[in-house]
């Protein structure tokens, strides 16, 4: 379907159809299909290359950790598909950039992408019906549409820890890695603050490096064996030469990756003996990655009782794993399974068994603050020569506060200050002509997030043409949209065992960030329902 010129379109200078922001894998496939729309397209993105996520975090070890094969990447050519060879069953950061540099010279996207350029004061303006926005030289822009892909977890979140500009030794946050310079460990003292992802991956690297390892730790993590491997022949094959079938089972695949995560098991954990319930832990443990969570049981994640199977489980293969009883004791997690994100490791837990790695609680020693030559806990200094904060983000909404896009009194900033408030994770009340891509309360994080961007990106171009052939100029979700989607986002959740945790999946994260679930569980439900939506003229929207 191509667009119909609209009045307001202009194709000079700095005023486009749609403005994206973001030229991750959503930002990418925004441009391309909008492009193939007939639309005027640009991107802007901060960094100075295309990747967002992948272009951000450069950290030893970074790899897509949980899908095994070749199902993180685009799914909408097959042309591009039988192209691009995976070597691993989950690439590592180089591989997944070179992949999406690859992407972005086959469909020529590179003339349409602005790289190094902040997007600043977004604001809607009824009189043209346009978005205004600045960019980082400032220099205007304007767009009819304007697209937020400015990812889920790209707001770093530094602590607010005592002392620590006057650190003088190398200071990096995984989620700033530095690009350009090889960072090297060889030789020196290094501290690591968190023990979430980005800190499984990277400190069984490190400890191989480094003269000497403290790894302090909040929150003991659950971690499961990634089981990364060469990528088998024939599954790629498999899939390449099947791909329509390759494609139509992620779209069936509740998770978006069908292999990845198994058949999903129809029994309850309590319905097994402890011998058969350990004997089905036992095989999918060594099967590696998030079959174990799927494939094993159907209530891990919505029964205590069910849920602490899986915990003792792992908290047994700790203690046989990690050789120092007292060093065991303090890697043990506490919380139920899966409510804070499940870390899928190569080798974290053996890494505590080096002479040269320190596992500080900061429980029971916590941190008083950060000096000119180390960290400070109530024990004493760690003196260290380099500091890495693995420390998160500000999760789904940061980079879309940070934004705070706006339209007379309404800012994002606001809106969102007691509660997230969206229709579908795509759209805001208040704020004419925005989508999100991966926005909060969409299956986003907990989906495959390459193909959920292109079936959210899907959804909004083809909302878009469907405007322009009905000459709308505005479309916003009604209010009482957000609040009935808001229902539905925490009722899924309170039937599971999510909000029991303080993770970055509820805000908690963050000081002072409202405490809610952000993720709508049910993706295959999620997809039938924007597709309703739209055979229904865009239902719960207003259109103008
Ligand atoms: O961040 P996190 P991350 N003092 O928020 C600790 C994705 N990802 O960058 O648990 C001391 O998980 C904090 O402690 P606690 C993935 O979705 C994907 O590791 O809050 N510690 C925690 O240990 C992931 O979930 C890949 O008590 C402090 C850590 O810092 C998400 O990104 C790879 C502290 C933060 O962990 C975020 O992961 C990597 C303080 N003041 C990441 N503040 C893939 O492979 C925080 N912490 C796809």
């Amino acid at each position: 379907m191509s667009a119909i010129a609209n009045p307001t379109r202009s194709t000079d200078g700095a005023d486009f159809d749609v403005i994206v922001i973001g030229a991750g894998f959503a930002g990418l496939y925004a441009l391309h299909r909008l492009r193939q729309q007939g639309l005027t397209v640009r991107v802007y993105d901060a960094a100075d290359g295309i990747g967002g996520t992948w272009w951000w975090n450069r950290y030893p070890g970074a790899r897509v950790d949980f899908l095994g094969g070749p199902f993180y990447c685009y799914t909408f050519s097959e042309e591009i598909a039988r192209e691009w060879d995976w070597t691993e069953t989950q690439p590592d950061q180089p591989a997944i950039l070179s992949y999406l540099n690859f992407v972005a010279d086959k469909l020529d996207l590179r003339r349409d992408i602005q790289l190094g350029t902040q997007v600043t004061s977004p604001r809607f303006d009824r009189s043209d019906h346009r978005w205004h926005v600045t960019l980082g030289d400032a220099t205007p822009a304007s767009c009819r549409f304007l697209i937020c892909a400015a990812g889920t977890l790209s707001a770093p979140f530094e602590p607010d820890l005592p002392g620590l500009d006057q650190f003088t030794g190398e200071y990096f946050h995984t989620g700033r890695w530095p690009q350009d310079d090889e960072v090297s460990f060889a030789g020196k003292r290094v501290g690591v603050i968190g023990t979430g992802s980005s800190a499984v991956q990277a400190i069984p690297i490190i400890a191989e490096q480094a003269q000497q390892l403290t790894v302090f730790q909040r929150t003991p993590q659950f971690t499961i064996p990634a089981a990364n491997q060469p990528m088998p022949a024939e599954l790629l094959t498999e899939s390449q030469q099947n791909w329509t079938k390759t494609r139509c089972e992620m779209l069936e695949s509740p998770a978006g990756a069908p292999l990845a995560y198994g058949e999903r098991s129809q029994r309850s954990a309590l319905s097994d003996t402890a011998d058969r319930r350990n004997e089905v832990y036992e095989s999918l443990w060594h099967t590696g990655g998030a079959r174990i969570v799927f494939s094993s049981y159907n209530d891990l994640m919505t029964n205590v009782d069910a849920n602490q199977t899986i915990a003792e489980f792992i908290r047994t293969k700790i203690r046989e794993t990690v050789t120092d009883p007292a060093t065991a004791a303090k890697l043990l997690p506490d919380h139920l399974f899966g409510t804070k994100r499940v870390i899928p490791n190569t080798n974290y837990y053996e890494t505590f068994n080096r002479p040269n790695v320190t596992l500080v609680d900061l429980r029971a020693d916590p941190i008083h603050s950060i000096t000119a030559t180390g960290v400070q806990t109530a024990s004493g200094e760690h003196p260290l020569d380099m500091l890495i904060l693995a420390t998160g983000y500000d999760a789904m909404t940061g980079s879309l506060r940070r934004l705070n896009p706006s339209f007379g009194a309404t800012n994002l900033q606001d809106k969102w200050a007691d509660g997230v408030r969206t229709y579908l994770g795509l759209a805001v009340a208040g704020l004419p002509n925005l989508f999100m891509v991966h926005g909060p309360q969409s299956p986003s994080v907990l989906y495959n997030m390459p193909l959920g961007a292109e079936r959210q990106t899907d959804w909004i171009v083809e909302c878009i043409a469907a405007l322009d052939q009905r000459g709308v100029v505005e479309i916003e979700p009604a209010a009482a949209a957000e609040d009935e989607w808001a229902a539905r986002v925490s009722a899924l959740a309170g039937t599971t065992l999510y909000p029991q945790a303080e993770s970055w999946y509820m805000g908690s994260n963050i000081p002072g960030k409202p405490r809610e679930f952000m993720v709508y569980l049910d993706a295959l439900g999620y997809y039938q329902t924007l597709e309703q939506v739209a055979v229904a003229g865009y239902a719960g929207f207003v259109l103008t």
